[in-house]
């Protein structure tokens, strides 16, 4: 078993690297929610093999999944990926994996935060969530890596930003919001961040995109390229809802220096055109009534940054959208050492999130 430790990453010398560093490999889930995944979530599985198969062009890949869908899922992926039986409640790695923090001599360690299911009673997106609290620990013992126990203190992967070198992203809207850690203070919050992932600077954007069901997830809104080098989602629109908000956290982005003092270099990716559940669409999710509400019409927060980088690749999205070659071009120009792919994930964001959502690096 893993051991549990009582110290933190920083009084340890461990640090959480930058998404760009090397790999040992991806972590993914199979999703099976059909009140989150329409038709079954066959449409989804299909999305999630493409990006599981585009991400194992780079480095390994392994997929927990559960024990009824274990023999479908081996029989679907090539022997080059690994499929592992692990429960979960649904499939987002990103917020229900664990946060992988490394020392400098090489070693890993991971940290095992408390979830709620994006806010609990309050506003939060299905119960219960009890398989999803075990899957940290699950992947620690797989991988016989320590576990650094932060369960008091609840924090998705999608909630934060960082680039390996002191800094952490995030937004007021998700990590200070009252059902995620009730009653505690920015300050308090600050010297979680401060303490399991040995970040100096805390970047804090107000709000995350509208229509965004995790309250504001940041990896909706921006991503490291590098240390000193973001990209971040934008509009020209200025009379569509993300206008005021992206143009404020432009402000704070290119207005701001990192944990080693440079200014940041912002580079605008356009989102696309706005996006609704159709009727067709809605009739294939299952309702729940402690589910999220998909109904005709719900818009959904689809962006460009939502992106994985993996060993030599960047993984991104698409969808059929009129600005999903441009966003192409400029990803293969911020990362003129990466092979970038795209994925058509409109299925993935129907569920709520999008490729860096549903993946977890693990560091080597
Ligand atoms: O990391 C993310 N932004 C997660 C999205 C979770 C959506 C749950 N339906």
């Amino acid at each position: 078993m893993a051991e549990t430790l009582l110290s933190t990453p920083r009084q340890d010398g461990f640090r959480m690297p930058g998404e760009f560093e090397p790999h040992q490999g991806t972590w993914m889930l199979w999703p099976v929610r059909t009140d989150t995944w329409r038709l079954g979530a066959k449409p989804a599985q299909d999305a999630f093999v493409a990006v599981a198969l585009a991400i194992s062009e780079f480095e390994p890949v392994t997929i927990g999944v559960s024990a009824i869908q274990y023999e479908h899922v081996r029989s679907v992926f090539p022997s080059r990926v690994r499929i592992v039986e692990m429960s979960s409640n649904d499939a987002w790695m990103r917020d229900i994996g664990p946060t992988f923090v490394k020392n400098d001599e090489g070693e890993v360690r991971g940290v095992d935060w408390g979830f709620n299911a994006w806010g609990g009673l309050n506003g939060g997106l299905y119960f219960p969530w009890d398989q999803d609290l075990l899957v940290k620990q699950k992947v620690l013992d797989m991988e016989s890596k320590s576990r650094y126990d932060c369960q008091s203190f609840i924090l998705e992967g999608g909630a934060i930003l960082v680039d390996g070198e002191g800094t952490l992203i995030t937004t007021e809207q998700c990590l200070l919001n009252e059902n995620r850690n009730p009653g505690m203070r920015r300050a308090e919050v600050e010297e979680r961040l401060h303490e399991y992932l040995n970040v100096e600077k805390i970047i804090w954007l107000q709000q995350g995109l509208m229509y965004d069901e995790t309250d504001g997830h940041v990896d909706e809104v921006a991503a490291f390229i590098r240390p000193g080098v973001v990209a971040m989602s934008w509009t020209d629109d200025p009379e569509s809802p993300q206008y005021e908000r992206l143009n404020a956290a432009y402000e704070v982005l290119s207005g701001t220096t990192d944990a080693r003092g440079r200014q940041l270099e912002v580079h605008k990716i356009h989102i696309p055109d706005p996006m609704k559940i159709s009727d067709e669409e809605a009739r294939l999710i299952d309702r729940a009534r402690r589910s999220y509400n998909r109904a005709t019409g719900t818009q959904f927060a689809a962006s460009y940054v939502n992106f994985y980088i993996c060993n030599g690749g960047v993984v991104m999205p698409s969808f059929g959208d009129r600005h999903d070659a441009a966003a192409y071009e400029q990803l293969c120009g911020l990362f003129p050492e990466r092979k970038v792919v795209q994925v058509n994930t409109r299925e993935i964001a129907l569920g709520g999130g999008n490729i860096h959502c549903i993946t977890q690096q693990q560091p080597k």
